[in-house]
């Protein structure tokens, strides 16, 4: 039975008080572009995604696969036929979007030669009248916006992000122009006085916010809120391919601001709500804002794994009821942790509260980060918290959505470290970085150096011409404050605070707590160095009750990062292992493919059977668990994020 969602009242509007400067947000976050990654855990990452994964999608994307073959037919107009499935075209756009931020980042030249290749072959597929869709340009522009669910919006929302992305890093506008003029298509066929369209896969929404931004033109942004107050009104038509009698699958069953409980497809559901977010930023429009934080409450309450990974049944590639966080089968996929940086980075700027970073913070360093190889060029679709050793990463993908969502995210990752106000700077995330802001005082180099997540150890250097009163914000992580995450559905065995410290120039200071940041207001002067030391502490986890299939276990956590136990480290099995309440784990580094990882040891009861599979006993050696982003490199083999306490909750599975 999937969740449902309950009308209340309908109110419809579009609202009016638009504001270009966002000023309703309470954290404005500083942009990759001024952001400079030196840090040891994440820049090979950058570095990987600029090379490998990029490389990886390009040649699935043009050899492998037709998606950039149905740019040139539609080119060639010689009624050749589509290759593929028929949104396709989005995973070009993702790619491209990934290449933008690659450029600017990673300087790369042959990245820029391709992308213009490939924006050439796009711009010469556009129709007249600003369309641009291979699969119905090629099976018949007749059809064309009959059937929400055939993701036409959402392939346009792709292509604007990357032509924004694309835009800013170079400079050069002929993408922009081409989304400009698909955006005044739709424009021009929806909105109030004209058709009714519901989005059949959000992303839309979000893009025309980021349209608007670029271009300062309202019209795109009072779209994205138009289209957010066509939902919850029994509008949608079409849907051939899926079954949306649940209209619930797509978050349609009530208007947004209706909202109180979160339905449906995982991945549509964090664009929606990233959408809502942004509108919200521009026009203040407190309805979203609280239907948001009821329906936020109700995943991080009930419906996220540890790991940060939502949407946990297959059979509609999202949410089911309340607790059914199943770990083998979870379904958990990537892009729907991508999502969830997305959204909860929204929701930290529209509040200031660093609970969402928290939030954000688990799903980047797990659930989403999983879904890429260390190599760079294989992935997972699905991130599962336990297999049986038949998880296995792949090269691609039938349907590759995730590949250069992951791609996008990591290359983008300077958008989500740090964040500021009218006079105050905050750090959300712990990342080896350089940036600079434009203070009402003056101008501040910040150089934050650390090597998190290994270490808590932040220290960070100041620059200025002349001393500057401001406030400083850094995120205290829920978890040094013994809260695994918002809400009550895990909590740590030992759920001790261990706040962090902080020392300005070596003098240890006090300081206040504000919506869970360190907050230090003061003068400042050029050098100046502020050391910020969070203890990383092992930590085991155990989740409520209602999830069954977690009781009588534990995770394993040190700071941001969830553990796992992977049969590689283990002698092959890892089903086989007891970890009980008082285990005590030590730190051991270790290598894992090319990276250099801080895994967990402990000395754990592991039970064996006897060859001819009549005897039983139990052995206690030397377990390691590894971080759980880092399993499956080393080939398919078991893994085990929840271990059992006793050996009566063992499951033999391998
Ligand atoms: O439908 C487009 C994408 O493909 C979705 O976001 C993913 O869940 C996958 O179904
Ligand atoms: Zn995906």
């Amino acid at each position: 039975m999937f969740k449902k969602v309950f009308s209340s009242c309908l109110v419809f509007m579009i609202c009016s008080n638009l504001n270009a400067q966002g000023s309703h947000v309470k954290v404005n976050p500083v942009n990759f572009s001024k952001v400079t990654i030196n840090d040891e855990f994440w820049k090979p990452k950058i570095d990987n995604v600029a090379t490998k994964t990029l490389q990886a999608c390009i040649y699935q994307t043009e050899e492998k696969t037709g998606r950039i073959r149905n740019f040139e037919k539609v080119a060639r107009k010689k009624g050749e036929e589509h290759e593929g499935i028929f949104f396709d075209d989005s995973d070009v756009f993702k790619a491209i979007e990934a290449m933008a931020y690659a450029i600017k980042t990673n300087k790369s030249q042959a990245l820029m030669t391709k992308a213009d290749e490939w924006i050439d072959k796009i711009a010469a597929a556009q129709q007249p009248d600003g369309y641009l869709n291979t699969y119905y340009t090629l099976t018949g522009l007749e059809n064309r916006w009959k059937d929400m669910s055939m993701h036409e919006d959402y392939i346009g929302g792709h292509m604007i992000e990357a032509a924004v992305a694309y835009f800013d890093a170079t400079g050069k506008r002929k993408f922009l122009d081409v989304a400009i003029r698909w955006a005044d298509h739709f424009d021009s066929v929806f909105g109030p006085g004209k058709r009714d369209w519901v989005t059949g896969h959000q992303e839309l929404e979000l893009a025309l916010v980021k349209l608007y931004k670029t271009t300062q033109k309202e019209k795109y942004l009072k779209l994205a809120d138009w289209l957010l107050t066509e939902r919850g009104k029994g509008l949608g038509v079409g849907y051939t391919w899926t079954d949306w009698k649940d209209t619930g699958y797509v978050q349609d069953l009530v208007p947004v601001k209706d909202q109180k409980e979160i339905t449906g497809h995982a991945v549509r559901a964090m664009y929606l709500y990233t959408g809502a977010a942004d509108v919200a930023t521009y026009t203040g429009d407190q309805g979203y804002m609280k239907a948001m934080r009821r329906v936020w409450e109700d995943v991080v309450y009930r419906n996220m794994y540890i790991t940060g990974g939502i949407g946990s049944a297959g059979t509609n590639e999202g949410f089911s009821s309340d607790y059914d966080l199943p770990n083998e089968q979870a379904y958990c996929e990537t892009c729907a942790s991508v999502g969830m940086v997305f959204w909860n980075q929204r929701m930290n700027n529209l509040t200031g509260n660093a609970e969402y970073i928290d939030v954000l913070e688990r799903s980047l360093y797990n659930g989403a980060l999983d879904g890429l190889s260390l190599s760079g060029d294989h992935f997972f679709y699905g991130n599962p918290l336990a297999s049986d050793g038949r998880h296995s990463r792949k090269e691609w993908f039938g349907t590759a959505c995730c590949p250069s969502n992951i791609a996008r995210l990591i290359a983008s990752l300077g958008n989500f470290i740090y964040g500021y106000a009218d006079n105050k700077i905050f750090v959300n995330l712990f990342v080896g970085s350089e940036t600079s802001f434009t203070l009402p005082k003056g101008e501040m180099q910040f150089k934050m150096q650390t090597n998190y997540p290994w270490s808590g150890d932040v220290k960070c250097v100041l620059g200025m011409k002349k001393k500057i009163k401001t406030a400083i914000a850094f995120r205290i992580p829920g978890w040094s404050k013994g809260i695994p995450a918002p809400g009550d559905l895990y909590t740590f065995f030992d759920d001790k605070a261990e706040k962090p410290t902080l020392l300005i120039n070596g003098v240890e200071i006090t300081y206040t707590d504000q919506d869970g940041y360190a907050v230090v207001d003061r003068e400042w002067k050029d050098g100046d160095i502020v050391e910020y030391r969070i203890p990383m502490t092992i930590k085991k986890v155990v989740a409520r009750n209602e999830l069954k299939l977690d009781n009588n276990r534990m995770a394993l956590q040190r700071g941001p990062l969830v553990y796992c136990v992977e049969g590689a480290d283990n002698n092959g099995k890892a089903w086989n292992i007891v970890s009980p309440k008082d285990a005590v784990y030590t730190t051991e580094n270790m290598d894992i493919v090319n990276e250099n990882v801080v895994s967990l040891v402990s000395y754990l009861p592991v039970l064996k059977i006897s060859d001819d599979g009549l005897s039983a006993n139990t052995n206690s050696i030397k377990v390691r668990a590894i971080p759980y982003y880092s399993w499956c490199n080393r080939g398919s083999n078991p893994m085990q994020v929840w271990l059992p306490i006793s050996l009566n909750d063992i499951k033999i599975n391998y």
